[in-house]
């Protein structure tokens, strides 16, 4: 018997996600709000709303003794973490499962052994699974390093211990620059997650980022769901994501989902999950880690498989046994996804807040929109800038690609800043048609966009203000076969405006 009440313990677009495979359930949902979320989305979508804090996210969002409180209050059965916030706390999961509450997505010793990365690099490695050559560990002395890095061989990556999402790493190309290249690391190391220890990879040039969707049951059942390419990416934050991937061949496919649900099993994990892998140029693999929660990018796995991950996770989490079976899975056509940050791609990106004063949502057939905001809503400066998701399915990638430039030209928001037009350009470019799409596309092609698009918009305003001045001193026929050539005088072209006059 599934649940009859889930508390989402999230906001903004993926709380609308969550509340709406609920009530395609039939289940009824508990919202979880700010003070300045009173009027979000979310919250009008609910069937029930509870406010747990005030704005900052660690006395709301973040407040496992509030939301445990309301999921009690409102007799919910289960709480889902959306993305971010205590998505991927396995405190705050160990907590529900103390409290009787099922947590939408791993059992916490599952996800307490995916969350260190060292630790589950090391379980990897052991099954005998591809990881990134490099060290064990860390050193103290800097001549160890070199030895290392001499037995790795060059180029090699610095990465921080305690590090992730690509803070404090550095390729060193050469001997010589490793000793300064491993002080600055442990320094930033240091002043960023206060543990200065740090390991050296091989460094993979050229790198795609290529993860594979896992669905595992409490029964021990795994099935993957393909892969996502993910190498469109600003300082680590993907920007577009796609299936399938460009570089993709099916025998690739078949070897990273089989190391996908081994890496799976051997981790104990259930509910929905992605393995994050690096390709070479080459087309060799290597594993990154696990990614234990429903991901941003999930839309696009949907759409090419048929499968309605939320549904599949709330079914998993209610101890269904897995309805899918491998030999069923088949992805179909090819779909693109585009994140609409609030964020001003004009001013390096910086976060955009304010009212939304008007929304127009791109639509039409193989067009989805993952939304969390409203004409007349308030976007806080709070919490993580993701307004929304732009999702394109089409029969092939050139049609998916046009699909999407069609719909990014479609798409306005006005009020809040966002890359609607750089991401126009992202999918419009060349290399990215070519499907060259490489993690460091955005540094190779995108440098200096702002600066042009800044001159280009200075040239069409002056276009749009010669157009305007010469329309007002074109010649205006004045009856018969003469006329006279209109001079233009702003008091003319105001009509009986006139300063000063009585
Ligand atoms: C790497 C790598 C190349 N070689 N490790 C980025 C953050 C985390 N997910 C791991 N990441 C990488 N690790 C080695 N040995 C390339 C990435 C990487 C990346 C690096 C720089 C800029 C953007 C990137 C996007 C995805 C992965």
């Amino acid at each position: 018997m599934g649940f009859k009440k889930i508390l989402i313990a999230n906001r903004g677009e993926i709380a609308v996600r969550v509340i709406k495979a609920c009530q395609e359930m039939g289940i009824n949902t508990v919202a979880v709000y700010s003070e300045i979320d009173r009027t979000g989305l979310h919250v009008q979508m609910a069937d029930e709303a509870v406010c747990i804090g005030p704005p900052p996210a660690g006395e709301s969002y973040l407040h496992m003794d509030h939301i445990i409180q309301a999921a009690h209050d409102t007799g919910s059965e289960a709480v889902h973490p959306g993305y971010g916030f205590l998505a991927e706390n396995s405190e705050f999961d160990r907590r529900c499962e103390e409290e009787n509450l099922v947590f939408i997505g791993p059992n916490s010793r599952s996800l307490n052994l995916v969350g260190d990365k060292i630790r589950s690099r090391k379980s990897v490695e052991q099954a005998g699974l591809p990881i990134i050559p490099g060290m064990k560990g860390s050193h103290k002395d800097v001549a160890k390093y070199e030895e290392e890095a001499q037995r790795i061989g060059y180029p090699v990556m610095i990465k921080a211990t305690a590090g992730g999402g690509g803070k404090g790493m550095r390729i060193v190309y050469e001997e010589k620059d490793l000793k300064a290249s491993l002080e600055a690391g442990m320094r930033e190391a240091r002043s960023a997650f206060g543990d200065e220890s740090v390991y050296l990879e091989k460094y993979i040039e050229e790198p795609r980022h290529v993860e594979i969707q896992v669905l595992a049951d409490n029964y021990g059942n795994v099935v993957h769901l393909f892969e996502r390419e993910c190498s469109i990416q600003r300082r680590h934050q993907k920007i577009v994501e796609e299936t399938p991937s460009p570089v993709m061949d099916e025998k690739l496919r078949n070897e990273m989902g089989e190391t996908a649900k081994k890496i799976i099993q051997i981790t104990g994990y259930n509910n929905a999950g992605t393995v994050e892998f690096l390709v070479d140029k080459n087309k060799n693999f290597y594993f990154l880690e696990v990614n234990a929660r429903l991901q941003v990018e999930h839309p696009v796995t949907e759409l090419t498989t048929g499968v309605d991950l939320v549904h599949q996770q709330i079914k998993v989490a209610s101890g269904e046994k897995l309805s899918l079976s491998q030999e069923k899975l088949e992805q179909r056509g090819h779909a693109i996804e585009c994140r609409i940050y609030a964020e001003d791609p004009l001013k390096n990106f910086l976060p955009s807040s304010g009212k939304v004063l008007f929304l127009k949502e791109p639509r039409g057939p193989g067009v989805r929109h993952d939304c969390g905001i409203y004409g007349g809503c308030e976007v806080p400066i709070f919490y993580d800038p993701i307004l929304a998701k732009l999702i394109v399915w089409a029969e092939d990638r050139n049609l998916a690609c046009q699909r999407m430039i069609n719909a990014l030209e479609d798409y306005v928001i006005l009020g809040v800043k966002t890359p609607i037009d750089f991401l126009k350009d992202v999918i419009s470019h060349s290399k990215f048609k070519k499907g060259k799409t490489t993690t460091d596309f955005l540094k190779r092609h995108f440098e200096n966009w702002e600066e042009k698009k800044k001159t280009e918009d200075k040239q069409k305003l002056a276009a749009l203000a010669c157009a305007f001045d010469s329309s007002l001193r074109a010649p205006v026929r004045t009856g018969g076969a003469s006329y006279q050539k209109e001079i233009y005088s702003p008091w003319k072209s105001l009509g009986k405006w006139r300063l000063g006059e009585k």
